[in-house]
C-alpha cells in the first residue's frame, strides 16, 4: 500500500508512534509519506521505502497566523496526486483530521477519493479538542473519517462521552519495538550517573503541565532521604523552569537531579534506571513508560486514563491518586529497598511490555486499511466516473 502518514514531528508521543508505525509498514513493504512541516524526530535512518514531504507555510505580512492547516492540506492533495496514494493516516486530531477532511473534498472534485484514518492519541481529546473553539471542528472531522482509531480504552470512552461520536472507534494501543527497547548492560554509563551505585529513577516527557513533572520532584524528595538515589529529568517544554527553580529550593536533593533535556537514545538511559515514574493528570495510554517497560522498568505513576490498561497495581509497578506524591514516594521506596522486589517487578515489567510488541499491534493497522480500502472501493470508483 501507498500510505500518507500525517502527524506532529517533535518529541510529542503521537508523532513518535506515527514515525515508528511508519518504519515498521516500511519494513513490510509499504510506501510510506510522511507529511509535516519537519523531520520526525524518530525518522533518522534512510528506508527506500519512506519518504518525508515537509509542508512549507509560505509567509505574507497580511498573516499574523500562517494558516498552515491550508498549507498542509495543499501539500497533502500534492502528495496523494503525485504519488498515487491509496490512503492517508493522520495522528492526532487538530489540526490533522480537519486538513484530512480538507484534501479529501478537493480531491474528491478532481474525481479522486482518498480515505483517512484517524488516530486519537490523548490531549486532542482529553484537553486541546475539548475548548469550544476546537470542538466542532474535531467532532466534525472524526465522524467524516473513514476509520478511527483511539490509542486506549480510555481514551474511546473520553471520546464517546465528550464528542458527539456517531463513528465506530477501534481501540488500538501503543507499541514497543523490542529489537530496541529490551535489556543491555550499560554499566560504565551508570557509573557516571550514580558513582556511589545510588538508584536512580527516571522521567521522560515534554514537561507540560499535564505531566505534573513537580510531582516526580516532590516524591523524589522523599525517597531520596530513605534511599540513595539520582533523579534524571528527560525532555524540555514549557515547566522546565519551574520545575529547575523547584529543585533549588529543595537542599537534600537537589544537587542529586540531573536535567538532560531533549535525548534520543531513551533505551540507554533506561538501561541504567531502576524506576520510571509519570505523575500525569491526564494520560491516554504512556508511550514512555511502555518502552521504559520494555527496558526492564518497573513504573511508578498516577492512575490517570488509559495507565491502568498498561501498568497492573502491585505487579509491573504501583499507581496512586494524581496528586498523591508521598503515596508515589512510599511505593518507588517498597521496590527499590529490596533487590528481591526490585527484580520480580522489572521481570513483570518485561512481560507485560510483550503485550504491546510492534509484531502484534501493527498488522492490526494494517487489517484496518485493508478494510477500509475494500468499504470505500465503490464510492471510489463512483467518484472517478462522476468526474470523467
Ligand atoms: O503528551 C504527550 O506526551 C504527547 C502526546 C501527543 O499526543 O503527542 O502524547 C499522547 O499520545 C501518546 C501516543 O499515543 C500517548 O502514549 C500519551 O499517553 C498521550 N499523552 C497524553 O494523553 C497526555
Amino acid at each position: 500500500m501507498k500510505i500518507g502518514i500525517v502527524c506532529y514531528p517533535t518529541f510529542g508521543g503521537s508523532g513518535v508512534m506515527a514515525t515508528e508505525l511508519g518504519h515498521a509498514l516500511a519494513n513490510k513493504g509499504h510506501e510510506i509519506h510522511f507529511i509535516t512541516y519537519n523531520r520526525p524526530v524518530r525518522l533518522n535512518e534512510f528506508s527506500p521505502n519512506i519518504f518525508f514531504h515537509e509542508v512549507r507555510i509560505p509567509s505574507y505580512p497580511l498573516f499574523e497566523f500562517p494558516p498552515y492547516e491550508s498549507a498542509l492540506s495543499g501539500t497533502i492533495a500534492d502528495v496523494v496526486l503525485n504519488h498515487q496514494l491509496d490512503l492517508l493516516h493522520v495522528h492526532y486530531a487538530i489540526p490533522h483530521a480537519s486538513a484530512a477532511y480538507f484534501t479529501k473534498k478537493i480531491l474528491e472534485a478532481q474525481g479522486i477519493y482518498i480515505p483517512y484514518v484517524t488516530t486519537l492519541h490523548g490531549t486532542d481529546i482529553t484537553l486541546v479538542g475539548k475548548d469550544v473553539h476546537y470542538k466542532p471542528i474535531v467532532a466534525f472531522s472524526i465522524n467524516e473519517s473513514d476509520a478511527v482509531t483511539a490509542v486506549s480504552e480510555d481514551l474511546k470512552k473520553q471520546t464517546c462521552e465528550s464528542f458527539k461520536v456517531n463513528k465506530e472507534i477501534e481501540v488500538i494501543y501503543n507499541f514497543v519495538d523490542h529489537s530496541r527497547f529490551k535489556l543491555s548492560n550499560k554499566t560504565h554509563f551508570k557509573n557516571l550517573i550514580a558513582p556511589n551505585g545510588e538508584k536512580i529513577l527516571v522521567h521522560v516527557s515534554n514537561f507540560r503541565r499535564v505531566k505534573r513533572v513537580e510531582d516526580v520532584v516532590k516524591m523524589f524528595e522523599i525517597v531520596n532521604r530513605t534511599v540513595p538515589s539520582k533523579l534524571m529529568l528527560v525532555g524540555d517544554g514549557p515547566e522546565r523552569s519551574k520545575i529547575e527553580d523547584l529543585c533549588r529550593s529543595i537542599k537534600c536533593a537537589g544537587g542529586d537531579v540531573k536535567f538532560l533535556g531533549k535525548q534520543e537514545l531513551l533505551e540507554d538511559l533506561y538501561n541504567i534506571s531502576d524506576l520510571f515514574v509519570l505523575p500525569s493528570e491526564s494520560e491516554s495510554f504512556g508511550l514512555a513508560a511502555l518502552e521504559a517497560m520494555a527496558c526492564g522498568l518497573p513504573v511508578i505513576s498516577s492512575n490517570a486514563g488509559g495507565l491502568p490498561e498498561l501498568n497492573i497495581q502491585g505487579k509491573t509497578g504501583f499507581m496512586s491518586d494524581i496528586g498523591d506524591y508521598e503515596d508515589m514516594a512510599a511505593n518507588a521506596i517498597s521496590i527499590l529497598q529490596d533487590a528481591k522486589v526490585q527484580k520480580q517487578f522489572k521481570e513483570a515489567a518485561i512481560a507485560q511490555s510483550l503485550k504491546f510488541s510492534i509484531d502484534g499491534i501493527v498488522p492490526k493497522y494494517e487489517s484496518l486499511y485493508h478494510k477500509v480500502l475494500n468499504q470505500t472501493q465503490s464510492i471510489k470508483t463512483a467518484c472517478a466516473l462522476h468526474n470523467s
